[in-house]
């Protein structure tokens, strides 16, 4: 099935006209049904009417990752749970997981940004593909799922892991796409050719994201699985994968500017920056039922591209972003925040080990790595040190990381003050990938 290409290349004066219809009426439903947004708009003294359209956006007032903490976990939720058809979670700052809900039209609306891309990128329902991104809470197995469907193409659900499976499954079903992360795309790309089976691929194209990537590691991907690489964007309070998508040409990402309004701040003042600048993504969500957001800060550092794309799609582009303005880490597509490690090194910490530590990310064999270096206490190191103690404590952070980050990692138990320490604040975090 080929989409109908009238509302992506929809003029811009009528883009523009839509969003603000749409954008006036998210408010009102947003002030009736979510209490949080009620407050920010009375405490500016705002009330729905004053908004008339989207040159009146800058007026509303910012949602944040913390606000989905602080109502965790549907206290954002503008539908009853009656009327919410899926659940999904991503970390947040602290241990608790943030929620995002999707009725069964935001379902659909998700799936047609996702099919939309597969269609621009010559995918249709012919095609056989791979989904090897993370089914369950991650939005990315779901999500590019969804828009599979939509096109009617034949999907392999394998979710991600097992590099073996995912490259036997690959050859034997005859997958003409893959979807996983950019860095997950590079190891299998490192096996394949280690096992020599590159010439029994059928892949012509891959849709890889949920972390940052760049053209250097486009191009090693392209050559070792001999495909296409496209970028997608996307965040889970927004919606998920496909916010943001590559067209055929791969030189930015459109924003599906009917379901999101799309802003550049300042992160430091929060003010909307001129058209080119490089600043914070800032999202509204125009369409979605569930879970609307207005002005979201997604963190994200990134710039737009405004100029006519060659597809003839209308919709704006972003650059591939270029950093974050917090602290969020992502391994190996997972979320990671270093206040979520250092809260569960306290949690397994007795008299053993200290709050001293240091987190290294790196990047081996095209994977990310994570090492947790943490003090052990004078206590314990001592002449007679216990060597059953230390393994005992080691497993259990181990234990520990994985449950509350969702990933694995490696933990070092050091000597007793040689992690270094700072006079401002600790460098906690040594990330030596280049992205
Ligand atoms: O990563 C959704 C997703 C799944 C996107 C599959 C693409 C493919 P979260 O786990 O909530 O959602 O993480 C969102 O990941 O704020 C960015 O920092 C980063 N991110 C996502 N896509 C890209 C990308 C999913 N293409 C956070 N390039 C976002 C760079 C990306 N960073």
């Amino acid at each position: 099935m080929i989409r109908d290409r009238k509302i992506e290349c929809m003029p811009r004066d009528e883009l523009k006209k839509l969003q603000s219809e749409r954008l006036c009426a998210l408010v009102a439903r947003m002030y009736d049904k979510v209490e949080l947004f009620r407050m920010r708009m009375d405490e500016l003294g705002l009330k729905p009417g004053d908004i008339k359209g989207v040159e009146d956006l800058d007026k509303l007032p910012f949602s944040y990752k913390k606000d989905l903490r602080d109502y965790y976990p549907y206290g954002l939720f503008a539908e009853p749970l009656e009327n919410v058809s899926r659940i999904h979670a991503s970390s947040g700052t602290t241990g608790k997981r943030i929620v995002v809900g999707y009725t069964q039209n935001d379902i659909d609306m998700w799936g047609e940004c996702i099919a939309r891309m597969l269609n621009g990128i010559g995918l249709g329902k012919d095609d056989i593909v791979q989904v090897s991104f993370g089914y369950g809470l991650f939005t990315g197995g779901f999500g590019l799922h969804s828009g599979c469907e939509k096109i009617g193409a034949t999907v392999i659900p394998i979710s991600s892991g097992n590099t073996a499976l995912q490259i036997q499954t690959m050859i034997d079903f005859k997958a003409t796409a893959l979807c996983c992360t950019p860095s997950y795309a590079m190891y299998l790309g490192e096996e394949i050719e280690r096992l020599g089976v590159k010439d029994q691929l059928k892949l012509k194209v891959g849709i890889f994201g949920a972390e940052p990537w760049t053209e250097d590691m486009r191009k090693k991907i392209e050559e070792s699985l001999n495909i296409r690489a496209y970028d997608i964007y996307g965040l889970s309070e927004v919606m998920g994968p496909g916010v943001a998508c590559e067209c055929e040409y791969g030189q930015g990402m459109h924003i599906w500017e009917d379901n999101f309004i799309v802003e550049i701040i300042d992160p430091d003042t929060g003010k909307v920056l001129p058209e080119g600048s490089k600043g914070e993504l800032v999202f509204t969500a125009l369409t979605k039922e569930a879970f609307p957001l207005i002005r979201y800060r997604t963190r994200d550092i990134c710039s737009l591209n405004t100029k006519p794309c060659p597809c003839g799609r209308t919709h704006i582009r972003m650059n591939k972003p270029s950093g974050r303005s917090d602290d969020m880490l992502i391994i190996r597509g997972v979320n990671v925040f270093p206040s979520q490690i250092e809260e569960a090194i306290l949690q397994v910490s007795g008299s053993e080990i200290t709050p001293n530590y240091q987190i290294i990310v790196d990047r081996v064999n095209n994977t990310d790595t994570l090492d947790i270096n943490v003090e052990m206490s004078e206590k314990l190191f001592s002449d007679d040190i216990d060597v059953k103690a230390v393994d005992r404590l080691e497993k259990a952070l181990v234990d520990k990381m994985r449950s509350t980050l969702g990933i694995g990692a490696k933990i070092h138990l050091v000597n007793p003050k040689t992690i270094a320490r700072s006079e401002g604040k600790a460098k906690r975090v040594i990330d030596n990938r280049k992205f």
